[in-house]
């Protein structure tokens, strides 16, 4: 059976905090794998692309991303969603673009954000492995949309 949760909605105080870093106890735990399927399977049921795990009431520092075409990014990649435990921004591209954001938390609300063309993330595996890897584009969006979520800032506050 697979697992949906409620996604928490604006103004809910849990979507303002700064998420805790996942514990090295926790890698490779029945618990981590459980929360990154729940996070998975909720994404998916509600259309997103992206998703963090503050958005379902848990403050830890997890997101999943997983763009692929939409109307508004005809162009976007179709990519394997990958779950990112701790991640950090570590490059942002200088060239900057517009475009269309929205939130799992913030229905019937989309609008134009800012935001670096291209990232270098580094983030931990499920079972704590480091990775870097290099987005642009729409993922690149994605990643940092949902970081922000692990720093308490939604994209309604970064609308131009
Ligand atoms: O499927 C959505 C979508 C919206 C605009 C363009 C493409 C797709 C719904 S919103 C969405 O998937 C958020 C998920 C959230 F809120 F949980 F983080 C991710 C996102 C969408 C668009 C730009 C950046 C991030
Ligand atoms: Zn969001």
């Amino acid at each position: 059976m697979s697992t949906i949760l409620p996604v928490a909605q604006h103004g809910e105080q849990i979507l303002t905090l700064k998420a805790v870093e996942v514990s090295n106890a926790e890698f490779n735990t029945e618990w981590l794998m459980q929360l990154a399927t729940a996070l998975h399977n909720t994404m998916l049921e509600r259309n997103g692309v992206g998703i963090a795990a503050p958005q379902v009431y848990i403050s830890k520092r997890m997101i999943v991303v997983g763009s692929r075409p939409n109307p508004r990014y005809p162009d976007a990649p179709e990519m394997e969603a990958v779950v990112m435990v701790n991640p950090e921004i570590i490059e942002y591209s200088f060239e900057t673009c517009l475009g269309e954001e929205g939130c799992l938390s913030v229905p019937d609300q989309r609008g134009e954000v800012e935001r670096a063309n291209a990232v270098k993330v580094r983030y931990q595996s499920l079972q704590g492995e480091w990775f870097e890897t290099y987005y642009q584009g729409f993922p690149a969006r994605i990643v940092q949309h949902e970081v922000d979520h692990l720093d308490g800032v939604l994209f309604t506050e970064r609308m131009v």
